[in-house]
């Protein structure tokens, strides 16, 4: 077992992942940016150092300054947490080269899910649904018309290195293809250094499932079900649930059972997500994998009973993993979480500052994970996300209730924060039959005639 982790990463993530280590005997060791000195993560780690100026670029996703902290703390294993360095696959090398565990995959297979139109066509050899579409990159723009000819409009072009929404068009009919082929092109080369294309039949309103998985370095994979996380605004989640209103136990078995297929095949290892688009006809289609720790996770915890993170160290340190979970795994009730973002309700623009108020709701079936106190300060330089709240219920009319009292009793003062949006999702009809889809939010978007001329009185609108 490790004796030493470091944790490269901030906020709720780092605190979750030095829940995990104080639970295992494990030492934890902090890495911070100036603007983090004061940050809890810090004060929980039994070490901490300094790596950098407060931009993430300057620190948190600096390697040489992550590798030299863990190599002065002399770290058996660094946790990576989600975003920043979670998917680099470069940093899981540079990691292999200096002798420290990286909590992840290989980096081959980080390599390989990264990039989209391989995951792709790996997972379709592998037997796992996918939606038609074109077989390797897209050489040209006349191979691309007649893939588009193939699969019939409308299609959507994805770039390869892209992925949550980064990087796409939908092509309507064929005199739009040119220019949008080439604008995609562009784009892709542009902000990924690659401008590899792919395209698939594009889905109108597409549900976005998908499932979690847990795989150890013995050739064990396990399902442990799905979430659904329709709910979301330009490519950010709001609010997830677990399981999905719309998956039958036949359609859970029979994708969990092709994904351990698949999964051992490939040879992954870690804590990883399979996300899905479900069409009209509640087929569900692969569209990326993430082999990270994901936002959402502690829904399935509450469900399933699994410690996701816990699992994740146990499996790097070479675990088997019919030792972690026990099996078969049962779906116990229902989970919701709702991610308390710093951020203008209408505007959806960061809302950074001192938070002056922080009460955090407790009782029955209710869980938050957060960073945040009072009378810290909430960095602009960072993800907006400050909390996550997760209700548990026995059914899901149990954990909407606990989530709409639980929402009621965080009480955030000092900032903007995205609680009284959550509050009419909780109370929307449509959102409360489990009739949405991920076109959902754009009831509650802003009318373009009436935006935001002049800002309300800022009273009124602290959550
Ligand atoms: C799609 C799609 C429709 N058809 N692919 C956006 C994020 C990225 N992970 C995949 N995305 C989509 N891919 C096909 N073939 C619609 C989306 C999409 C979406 C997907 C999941 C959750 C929210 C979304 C919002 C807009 C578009």
């Amino acid at each position: 077992m490790f004796k030493k982790i470091l944790i490269a990463n901030r906020g709720e993530i780092a605190l979750r992942v030095i829940c995990a280590c104080k639970e295992l005997g494990i030492r934890t060791v902090a890495v911070y940016s100036e603007a983090d000195r004061n940050s809890l993560h810090v004060r929980f780690a039994d070490e901490a150092i300094c790596i950098g100026p407060p931009r993430s670029a300057d620190s948190y996703l600096n390697v040489p300054a992550v590798i030299s902290a863990a190599e002065l703390c002399n770290v058996e294993a660094i946790h990576p947490g989600y975003g920043l360095l979670s998917e680099n696959a470069n940093f899981a090398e540079v990691c292999e080269t200096s002798h420290i565990k990286f909590i992840g995959p290989p980096p081959e297979v980080t390599r390989l899910m990264g990039e989209k139109e391989k995951a792709r066509m790996t997972m379709k050899k592998a037997g796992v649904p996918i939606l038609p579409g074109s077989e390797g990159v897209l050489e040209s723009e006349q191979e691309a018309l007649e893939w588009a000819k193939q699969i019939g409009y409308p299609v959507i072009i994805k770039a390869s290195a892209g992925g949550g929404g980064r990087g796409m068009r939908v092509i309507r009919e064929a005199g739009e293809l040119p220019a949008l082929f080439h604008a995609a092109q562009s784009e892709a080369a542009a902000a990924f250094g690659n401008g590899d294309l792919y395209m698939e039949k594009f889905i109108e309103r597409p549900r976005h499932i998908e499932f979690q998985v847990l795989a150890d370095s013995h050739g064990n994979v396990l399902s442990l079900n799905e979430r659904e996380c329709s709910v979301q605004r330009r490519h950010q989640k709001l609010l997830e649930e677990s399981p999905s209103t719309q998956i039958t136990p036949q359609m859970r078995k029979e994708i969990g059972d092709k994904l351990v297929k698949s999964l051992t095949n490939i040879g992954y290892q870690n804590a990883g997500t399979i996300e899905f688009l479900m069409d009209e006809q509640r087929k569900l289609h692969f569209i990326e994998m993430n082999t990270r720790i994901q936002v959402e996770h502690p829904i399935t915890e509450m469900c399933t009973g699994v410690d996701l993170v816990k699992s994740q160290i146990l499996i790097a340190a070479g675990a088997k993993l019919f030792d972690l979970v026990k099996t078969p795994i049962e779906m116990r009730g229902h989970a919701i979480e709702c991610r308390i973002n710093a951020e203008h309700p209408e505007k959806f623009t960061p809302s950074a500052g001192k938070v002056t108020v922080f009460n955090v709701p407790g009782g029955t079936g209710v869980r938050v994970d957060t960073a945040a106190y009072a009378e810290g300060v909430i960095p602009p330089y960072y993800d907006s996300l400050i909390a996550k709240l997760i209700t548990h219920g026995q059914d899901r009319a149990e954990a909407m209730a606990r989530m709409q009292r639980a929402l009621d009793m965080f009480i955030v003062e000092g900032i903007f924060t995205s609680i009284p949006l959550h509050k009419k999702i909780l109370a929307d009809p449509d959102f409360r039959a489990g009739n949405y889809d991920t076109k959902f939010m754009e009831r509650f978007m802003p009318k373009k005639e009436e935006k935001v001329k002049k800002d309300p009185a800022p009273e009124a609108l602290r959550a």
